[in-house]
């Protein structure tokens, strides 16, 4: 607002050159500035510049699109396009995106701001955009189709309509959906409560993430667009375990975590040593009398969470969905299961002719973690991740809450491993081991200390082939 008085009244000053040279610039300005990320890093928050105020979120692994102010109106560009997304170190993705990554930027306002968006389509088909959970216009809600007409590529179309209400939001295209979001078209979006809000507590650090899928061949770099449920990553803002940057916390900061799904099925998330509660959902937030403690939250298809709780516990803390396949990363779905049969030479010769084998180890996943086994280029271990007591094991949606006493308020930097007071460790017992006492096989006989009476059981274990069925 204040640049184009400027402008104008330098204009007049300056006369007819000038004038006219700024004009075709002014005119140019029609469409917000392109921003590109082309980090995966977590930005620190983007402290709003103009506008109301608010405490901004942190996007994990993300960034918030800076915005432009035109006569009271928050002007953002958006950019469909294809991006390249490193999805952990080592393994990079050929996604489709917003402004250089996927996800696209956060969008963040405050509640009554009027907020315009150009959408620019890159992308080789039409595209649109939904702005999940907001209350507008029918006709800016982006259903191609039933509410506008599609974005056709090298097109853009215009958004405009009033934040009404605080929460957290998504946005994704309603258009060729199944190809486009499993693309990795989608970001996050929160409105900010004006004013001090009686359902919204002000909190330390705010954070903001997406779950979606994929299906990515070991060694490919598109994503199958196809796949109802046999996804193979399963990430966090597009990134996996251990590409997922943890969530540096001060001890005793109270912190928000808001999580959107936007995958084939549902996700149990999950915080160790604290109980954390659901303040809010796509809808609003959670009135205070329907609020209870819970560890695990379940986050269906197209439902967003945010959930709070004090960092009162010194250490660093797994948060996970507690799907156990989801913690791991791309598999093929025909891994037989090879517990007992020593394959390691046999993999080797395989893997020479066949670049996409992959197998499992002999002994159980955790082989796969050692990384015993060869991987084709281009594809993660199913699981992975050095922690300093040795492997984590883990993979896909899984990070670390980091909670510290002397991280500073506002510092986000990863402060290392957790140093536990002296004697708050598990440990190994060393002294001697006693016979265990058995179950007879008499039922009658009683439990006796010593003996052996039990038949011989031997127990073949067969873990499922594949999620699906096959
Ligand atoms: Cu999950």
């Amino acid at each position: 607002m204040n640049n184009r008085r400027n402008f104008f009244k330098m204009a007049g000053i300056a006369g007819g050159a000038l004038a006219a040279a700024s004009v075709s610039k002014v005119a140019l300005a029609g469409l917000p500035e392109e921003v590109t990320q082309v980090s995966p890093d977590t930005m620190p928050p983007l402290q709003p510049k103009n506008g109301r105020p608010y405490n901004p979120v942190v996007t994990l692994n993300g960034w918030t699109l800076p915005w432009r102010m035109n006569n009271g109106v928050k002007e953002f560009h958006l950019v469909a396009e294809p991006v390249v997304r490193e999805m952990a170190p080592g393994m990079k993705a050929h996604l489709w995106g917003y402004n250089g990554q996927s996800p696209g930027p956060t969008i963040e306002v405050v509640e009554g701001d009027r907020v315009r968006i150009f959408v620019t389509n890159r992308l080789p088909e039409h595209t649109s955009m939904h702005w999940h959970g907001q209350r507008l216009p029918n006709g800016m809600d982006g259903v191609s189709g039933l509410t506008q007409p599609s974005i056709q590529p090298g097109k853009t179309f215009v958004y405009e309509f009033v934040a009404r209400r605080p929460g957290t939001f998504m946005y994704h295209p309603h258009a060729d959906e199944m190809t486009q979001m499993a693309m990795g078209m989608m970001g996050s979006w929160v409105t900010h409560p004006k004013n001090k809000h009686p359902q919204i507590d002000e909190v330390d650090r705010d954070f903001i993430f997406l779950l979606s899928a994929y299906d990515i061949e070991p060694g490919a770099f598109k994503p199958n667009i196809m796949t109802m449920t046999e996804f193979n990553l399963w990430t966090w803002n597009s990134r996996v375990f251990p590409g997922i940057d943890t969530l540096n916390v001060r001890k005793n900061d109270r912190v928000r975590i808001r999580v959107g799904n936007l995958t084939m099925t549902n996700h149990p998330i999950h915080i160790h040593g604290h109980e954390f509660t659901v303040t809010g959902t796509d809808g609003g937030p959670m009135p205070r009398t329907a609020r209870w403690p819970e560890v695990t939250t379940d986050i269906a298809v197209g439902q967003m969470r945010q959930v709070e709780f004090v960092a009162d516990e010194e250490g660093d803390w797994s948060f996970h969905c507690h799907k156990s396949h989801h913690t791991m990363n791309a598999m093929g779905h025909t891994v037989p299961t090879m517990i007992g049969v020593d394959h390691k030479d046999v993999a080797d010769k395989i893997s020479k002719l066949v670049p996409s084998y992959m197998t499992m180890g002999d002994k159980g996943m955790a082989d796969m973690g050692a990384m015993e086994m060869p991987l084709p280029d281009n594809t993660l271990p199913m699981m992975t991740g050095e922690g300093p007591f040795g492997g984590l094991e883990m993979g896909g949606m899984f990070s670390v809450v980091k909670v510290r006493k002397d991280q500073k308020p506002g510092d986000y930097k990863d402060p290392g491993w957790f140093r536990h007071p002296k004697g708050t460790v598990a440990y190994e017992y060393d002294g001697p081991v006693a016979d265990a006492p058995r179950q007879p096989a008499d039922p009658h006989a009683g439990v006796r200390q010593g003996t052996h009476a039990a038949p011989e059981v031997e127990v073949q274990v067969r873990k499922p082939q594949g999620h699906g069925g096959h």
